[in-house]
């Protein structure tokens, strides 16, 4: 039976976690002053949390010392960490558990490949903590998509080389991670974002198990 590695990004992959981080970047935003718009949090999809505060500041045109830094930061992820304390399964976005019980279904390893430092928290609210084989994040890498550092070790972490790993990310600098990584890209979202993917879809209800089927085959 053929094996290939599938590799998950968390936010706007399995779970729409962006709303949470968004509110909370607002809030720190408006204290300093800056005005903080859902285009800005757009392009803060897939980017690690001191690169998001780094480039809020440079929004706002505002430098502060790195005491400050820090506290914000810790603030920040404060916040955060009481919106997804109230997640569930019910987040868990459309079709992600028919493609994830397929894989298991095919025995194709299953691996995270997310930015965040709070990963494991988060699949632990909405029950899928076991669905994965491997779990690589935040806290596992040096270096931020689209460094492909994240999607080697995941690929490593399930022992399956790296252009037998097909990864579905949702933001520009994941599909790009996954590119330089050697790897299959499917982008989930908007062609007009990630037409650098190999394969776009809006969402998992677009992708059929015929469409899995036939990446495991070949
Ligand atoms: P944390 P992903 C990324 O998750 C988010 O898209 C990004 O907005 C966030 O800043 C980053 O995780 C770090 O998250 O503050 O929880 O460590 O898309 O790579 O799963
Ligand atoms: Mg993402």
């Amino acid at each position: 039976m053929n094996k290939k590695g599938f590799i998950f990004d968390l936010d706007g992959v399995i779970v729409d976690t962006a709303k949470y981080h968004f509110l909370a970047w607002q809030r720190l935003a408006k204290s300093l002053d800056i005005e903080f718009t859902e285009e800005e949090n757009e392009q803060l999809k897939g980017v690690s949390r001191v690169k998001s505060l780094e480039k809020i500041l440079a929004w706002g045109n505002k430098s502060i010392p790195e005491a400050q830094f820090t506290e914000l930061m810790a603030k920040k992820n404060e916040e955060y960490l009481s919106y997804i304390a109230d997640m569930n399964s019910d987040e868990i976005l459309p079709d992600v558990p028919r493609v994830l019980n397929l894989l298991k279904q095919e025995k194709q390893p299953i691996s995270l490949g997310s930015a965040s430092k709070n990963a494991r928290t988060i699949l632990e609210r909405v029950n899928l903590k076991s669905d994965f084989d491997a779990i690589v994040d935040g806290n596992d890498v040096s270096k931020a998509k689209p460094d492909p550092e994240v999607f080697l070790i995941a690929a490593k972490a399930i022992n399956i080389k790296p252009e037998d790993c097909i990864v579905f990310e949702d933001s520009v600098a994941g599909v790009s991670a996954a590119n330089a990584a050697n790897m299959i890209s499917i982008g989930i979202g908007s062609k007009a974002n990630l037409g650098h993917a190999t394969y776009v879809f809006n969402d998992f209800t677009e992708i059929s198990d015929d469409f899995i089927t036939s990446l495991i085959d070949n």
